[in-house]
C-alpha cells in the first residue's frame, strides 16, 4: 500500500471536522498554553511558502502541549482594514470590504491545506463592526483617562475634573501636554466649556493635537514615519510634504518608564528588547535656561552633557522653534525664512539621516551663564522640533555634528576634555579629564556632570532631566478603510459618542478618494457626516493600521462577547501570551502599541499581566531563488528583468520555446526578437539561454515566489511542513530551494512502509516485547525530538525523525513492534500530522490521534550502553561474575578481573599463567 497523501489528507480533514477536534474551551481543569502567530493582512497575493513558516512552528508547540494535557489556544485571524484593499478600491470601484472577504477566503483555502489546528471559531477579523466597536469603545476609554505619575497609572477625566474643579492644576502632577496652562481652581471654574476642553485635552491619552505631519498628497493621508521612505511613500511611490495638522495621537509617553522597565523580566531575544529600548530611548541629562544677549527672552536647552559647557560656542534651534520669529534680525530674516521653507519640505526621517550641514543664522547672541560668552543662535534641521526642548547648545569639540556645524560656519572650537589617559575613547563614552572648565577643572567626566547638574539647580537655571526619545504616536488617517471614530464636533467641542451608539458603522460608499483639503473619503459621506445633526459634525478620520492589532489577542479568548471587548473569566484563565511568534518588522511598531495598551488595560483592570507576550520568536524570512537574464543576453531588455520561475527548466536554463511562451505572456519581453536578439547556446537538445540566479526577499515584483498550494498537490502537506522545518534554525533566513525536498518527501515514504501493511489496509505489526535495541532507537528520538521541540530548534528534531525511522527499518524482525511504532507516530503527529492520524488509526486506534493519545516521555534506562555479564573462572571453574558494557576492550576486562577482590583471593599473591577472554562471554583465569 503506497503512501497516498493525497486520500490521507483528505481522510485525516474528514475525521477532524467530524469530531470538531480544533474546539478550545475556555472551561478546563487544564492547565492552559496560548501560542500566537502574529496575524496577517490579507493582501490580494495570497500565502507563498515563506508565510507559513511561524505558522507551522506554532502549530508544532500547539500540537505537542495538546499531547502533553495544555489546554492550547492556537487561534488564528486577520489584521483586514489597511491601505491596500482602499488603493485597490480607488482604482476599480471593488468595495475594500469585498476584496477582504475573498483574499480572507484565499487566505483561509491556503491555510487549511496546511493542516492547522486553529480553532476557527475564535477567528477574528479587525474590520467587522463586532470587532471594531470595541476598538472604538478602547479609544473611548483612552479619551475619557488621563495619567497620574504620583499613582503611576491611568485615571478616569472625571476624577481629573473634580481635581481641577476643587484646586485647579497646580499640584497634579501628570503626564500632559508641554503648553497645559497652569491654573488655580477659580481660573478653571470661570473658563468656557471649550476652554474647558482644550485644558483636559492636554491630559487625554487619546486626544487631539496641532502638528507636523508627514502628508502624502497623493494619497490623500498623513503617513507614519516608518511608512515614509526617502521622502516618498512607501506604498505608491507619492511625495510626501510636512504639514501643521489637527490630529488624534494617543499618549504612549505617559507609559515609557513601564514600557522600558518590564522588557528585562521577558523571554524575548536581547535584539529584540534591544530595538524597543532604542524606541524609547531613555537619557539622563539636563535642562539648562539660557537667555538672549538683549535679556529679552529665555530658552531651555536639553544636553545629556551638561559638563561640557565651558566648551559651547553657538546655540543651535530647530526651525519651528516659536523663539525663532521673535530674535530674528531683520538683516537675517530673509535667509531664515528661505531656510525654513526648506525644512518644511523634508520628512523628520530625511531630516535626521541627511549628511550634508545646512543651518542659517538668526543675527541673534545667547549668553552662556556660567563664563558670559557670547554665543551666536543658528537654526539647523538637526535638531529636531520633537526631542529635548527642540533647542541645543553646540559643543563642536565634543559632539560629531556640532563639529561639522561649527567648521562649515567658522566658530571656534574649544576643548574642554583631555582623553589621553583612555586611548581609544570615543566622545560617546564619557571618559576624560575636564579643562578649560573653571571650577570643574581636573575632574573625571561624570563628576563634572554631577557637579554641574547639582550647580545649575543651585543658581536656579535648570535642573537634571531624564528625556525619553518616544514620542506620541499619531493616530488620524485620512482614510476610509479603517475604525471611524466615535466622536463628534459640537461648538468645535469633540465629543465621544456612547458605548451604546457603537460600532459607528463605516458608510456605505461607492468612491474612495479623499476629500481633498486634509480631508479623507469620509467627509464626502454628508448623509453620515451630519447623521446627529447639522451642527453635530463627525470625525472623518479613521484610525490607523496598528489600532486593532493593538488588542487583538485578548478577542480571542472570548471573541463572541457581546457586552465585553474580553471577559474577567476569559482572561483570568488564559492570562497572557506564552508564545508569540512573528517578523522583526513589527520590532517597534505593533509590540510596542500592544504592550502600551495592555499596560492601560492592567491599570484598568481589565486584564491580570503587565506584559501581554511572555516569550516572543522572530522567524528568518524565507527568500526566493530568483532567475535573472544575464546582463546583454538579450538585446532590448533591461539589465536585471526577472524570468517567473515556471518557465526554466534544469541548470536554470531557459529554453527556446519557453522564452517564446513567455514573450507572448508577459509584456516585459514582448519587444525582442527570439532569432536576433538572444545570445542562444545550444546543446543535442536544442538552443538554451542560461540564466544566472540570486538569492533575494520572496515578492511577486521579484517572480520568484513559490505558492505552497503547487508544493503541497505535489508533495503533501506533511511533507511542505517537515521540508519548511527542515530548511534550518527557525530564526534564520534561508533560501527556498524546492530541489532538496524530495529527501523529506522519501523519509515520509519510508516511514509509511515500516507499517509494512497487510492486503486489507492494516498494519502488519506485533505485539511481541520490543528489543532493548528498538527500546534504545526509540527513547533516544523521544529525548532529542522533545528537547529540540522545547528549544524550537526544528530542524534537528526532523533529522532526529530520519535517523530513526532508517534505524529501525534495519531490524531484524519480521515485523515492526507495536508499541514502538505507536510512540513514534504520536511523536511525529506535531509535524505531520495527517500522516499521524492515518497511521494511528492503521494501528487500530479509531479516536482522533490528538484527542486520544498522549505524548511518550522518554525513560533513561533504556539509553544506557548495552551491559553484559561475564562469568568469571579460575581454572574452569566459575567464582564470581563481571558486568562490562558490550564495547569494553579486553585489556580493560583483563586489567579489571585480575584487580577483583574474590580473583586476587584465588591468585593469593601469584602471577596468573594465562588470562583468556572471550569477548562478550567469559573470562577464564589459568593459574
Ligand atoms: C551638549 C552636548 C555635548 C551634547 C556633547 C552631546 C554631546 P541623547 O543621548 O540622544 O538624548 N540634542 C538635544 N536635543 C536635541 C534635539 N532636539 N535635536 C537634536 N539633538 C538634540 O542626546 C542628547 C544630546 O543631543 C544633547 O546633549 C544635545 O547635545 C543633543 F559632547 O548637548 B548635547
Amino acid at each position: 500500500m503506497d503512501y497516498n497523501f493525497q486520500e490521507i489528507e483528505k481522510n485525516a480533514k474528514q475525521k477532524w471536522n467530524k469530531a470538531n477536534v480544533y474546539k478550545v474551551e475556555n472551561d478546563s481543569n487544564q492547565p492552559k498554553y496560548y501560542v500566537l502567530d502574529m496575524f496577517p493582512y490579507p493582501s490580494g497575493s495570497g500565502l507563498h511558502v515563506g508565510h507559513p513558516l511561524g505558522y507551522i512552528a506554532s502549530d508544532i508547540i500547539s500540537r505537542f502541549k495538546k499531547l502533553k494535557g495544555f489546554n492550547v489556544l492556537h487561534p488564528m485571524g486577520f489584521d483586514a482594514f489597511g491601505l491596500p484593499a482602499e488603493q485597490y478600491a480607488i482604482q476599480t470601484g471593488k468595495h475594500p470590504a469585498t476584496t477582504t472577504a475573498e483574499n480572507i477566503a484565499t487566505y483561509k483555502n491556503q491555510l487549511d491545506k496546511i493542516g492547522f489546528c486553529y480553532d476557527w471559531s475564535r477567528e477574528v477579523n479587525t474590520s467587522k463592526p463586532d470587532y471594531y466597536k470595541w476598538t472604538q469603545w478602547i479609544f473611548l476609554q483612552l479619551f475619557d483617562s488621563w495619567y497620574d505619575t504620583n499613582l503611576d497609572k491611568a485615571r478616569r477625566i472625571s476624577e481629573l475634573e473634580e481635581i481641577l474643579d476643587k484646586e485647579g492644576n497646580v499640584n497634579i502632577q501628570a503626564v500632559s501636554n508641554e503648553e497645559t496652562p497652569i491654573m488655580e481652581a477659580d481660573v478653571w471654574n470661570a473658563l468656557t466649556k471649550k476652554q474647558k476642553s482644550d485644558v483636559l485635552m492636554c491630559y487625554r491619552l487619546a486626544y487631539q493635537s496641532e502638528s507636523m505631519v508627514n502628508w502624502c498628497e497623493g494619497l490623500g493621508t498623513v503617513l507614519a514615519n516608518d511608512e515614509v521612505k526617502e521622502g516618498v511613500s512607501e506604498r505608491g511611490g507619492f511625495p510626501v510634504e510636512q504639514k501643521k495638522m489637527t490630529q488624534w495621537f494617543l499618549r504612549i509617553t505617559a507609559y515609557a518608564e513601564r514600557l522600558l522597565s518590564s522588557l528585562d523580566d521577558l523571554d524575548w531575544t536581547d535584539s529584540m528588547k534591544e530595538m524597543q529600548r532604542n524606541w524609547i530611548g531613555k537619557s539622563f541629562g539636563a535642562s539648562v535656561f539660557f537667555k538672549t544677549d538683549d535679556g529679552e527672552h529665555e530658552f531651555e536647552i536639553f544636553t545629556t552633557r551638561v559638563d561640557t559647557i565651558f566648551g559651547a560656542t553657538f546655540m543651535v534651534l530647530a526651525p519651528e522653534h516659536n523663539l525663532i520669529s521673535k530674535i530674528t534680525t531683520p538683516e537675517q530674516q530673509k535667509e531664515i525664512d528661505d531656510y525654513v521653507a526648506y525644512v518644511n519640505s523634508r520628512s523628520e526621517v530625511e531630516r535626521q539621516q541627511e549628511k550634508k550641514v545646512t543651518g542659517a543664522f538668526t543675527g541673534a547672541y545667547a549668553i552662556n551663564p556660567f563664563n558670559g560668552d557670547k554665543l551666536p543662535i543658528y537654526i539647523s534641521e538637526y535638531v529636531l522640533a520633537g526631542y529635548g526642548t527642540g533647542a541645543i547648545m553646540a559643543v563642536p569639540s565634543d559632539d560629531e555634528r556640532d563639529e561639522a556645524f561649527a567648521k562649515k560656519f567658522n566658530i571656534p572650537i574649544i576643548e574642554v576634555i583631555d582623553k589621553s589617559k583612555y586611548p581609544g575613547a570615543t566622545k560617546a563614552d564619557k571618559l576624560g579629564i575636564m579643562i578649560n572648565s573653571d571650577f570643574i577643572n581636573g575632574m573625571e567626566v561624570p563628576d563634572a556632570i554631577q557637579a554641574m547638574n547639582q550647580k545649575i539647580e543651585e543658581m536656579g537655571i535648570g535642573q537634571s532631566k531624564v528625556n525619553y526619545r518616544l514620542r506620541d504616536a499619531g493616530f488620524s488617517r485620512q482614510r476610509y478603510w479603517g475604525e471611524p471614530f466615535p466622536i463628534y464636533y459640537e461648538n468645535g467641542i469633540p465629543k465621544p459618542l456612547k458605548a451604546s451608539e457603537l460600532p459607528l458603522l463605516l458608510p456605505e460608499m461607492k468612491e474612495f478618494k479623499p476629500a481633498g483639503g486634509g480631508k479623507g473619503p469620509l467627509y464626502n459621506a454628508k448623509e453620515w457626516l451630519t447623521e446627529l445633526g447639522e451642527d453635530k459634525l463627525r470625525e472623518t478620520d479613521t484610525m490607523p493600521g496598528y489600532a486593532g492589532s493593538s488588542w487583538y489577542f485578548l478577542r480571542y479568548m472570548d471573541p463572541h462577547n457581546e457586552d465585553e471587548f474580553v471577559s474577567k473569566k476569559a482572561v483570568d484563565y488564559w492570562q497572557d501570551i506564552d508564545l508569540y511568534i512573528g517578523g522583526t518588522e513589527h520590532a517597534v511598531g505593533h509590540l510596542l502599541y500592544s504592550r502600551f495598551w495592555h499596560k492601560f488595560f492592567k491599570d484598568n483592570g481589565w486584564v491580570v499581566t503587565e506584559e501581554p507576550y511572555k516569550k516572543l520568536v522572530n522567524q528568518g524570512m524565507i527568500q526566493g531563488q530568483s532567475l535573472i537574464v544575464p546582463d546583454g543576453a538579450i538585446n532590448n531588455l533591461p539589465n536585471g528583468v526577472r524570468v517567473p520561475l515556471d518557465y526554466a527548466g534544469p541548470g536554470n536554463r531557459i529554453k527556446k520555446e519557453q522564452l517564446i511562451a513567455l514573450s507572448k505572456a508577459d509584456n516585459r519581453f514582448e519587444n525582442i526578437d527570439i532569432e536576433k536578439d538572444v545570445a542562444w547556446k545550444s546543446d543535442d537538445k536544442g538552443q538554451y539561454l542560461e540564466l544566472r540566479t540570486e538569492v533575494e526577499k520572496m515578492s511577486k515584483s521579484k517572480f520568484n515566489v513559490v505558492n505552497p498550494d503547487e508544493v503541497i498537490g505535489q508533495y503533501g502537506a506533511d511533507c511542505f511542513r517537515m521540508f519548511e522545518m527542515f530548511l534550518g534554525p527557525i530564526e534564520t533566513a534561508k533560501p527556498w530551494d524546492t530541489q532538496s525536498i524530495g529527501g523529506v518527501s522519501k523519509f515520509l515514504a519510508k516511514l509509511w512502509r515500516l507499517f509494512d501493511f497487510n492486503a486489507d489496509g492494516t498494519a502488519n505489526v506485533s505485539d511481541r516485547e520490543p528489543s532493548n535495541e528498538e527500546l534504545k532507537i526509540l527513547h533516544k528520538t523521544i529525548k532529542k525530538v522533545t528537547e529540540d521541540i522545547d528549544k524550537l530548534s526544528f530542524n534537528t528534531a526532523v533529522s532526529a525523525f530520519m535517523v530513526c525511522v532508517n534505524e529501525l527499518g534495519k531490524s531484524k524482525e519480521k515485523s515492526q513492534s507495536k508499541s514502538i511504532l505507536k510512540d513514534l507516530v504520536v511523536l511525529i503527529a506535531p509535524f505531520a500530522p495527517f500522516t499521524a492520524e492515518a497511521l494511528w488509526e492503521k494501528l487500530g486506534y479509531s479516536d482522533c490521534l490528538l484527542k486520544s493519545a498522549s505524548y511518550p516521555i522518554h525513560q533513561e534506562k533504556y539509553l544506557v550502553e548495552d551491559i553484559k555479564t561475564y562469568p568469571i573462572s579460575i581454572n574452569g571453574k566459575m567464582r564470581t561474575t563481571l558486568d562490562f558494557s558490550a564495547d569494553t576492550d579486553k585489556a580493560t576486562i583483563e586489567a579489571a578481573v585480575l584487580a577483583n577482590e574474590i580473583v586476587q583471593k584465588w591468585l593469593d599473591g601469584k602471577a596468573p599463567k594465562k588470562v583468556i577472554v572471550v569477548p562478550g562471554k567469559i573470562v577464564n583465569v589459568v593459574m
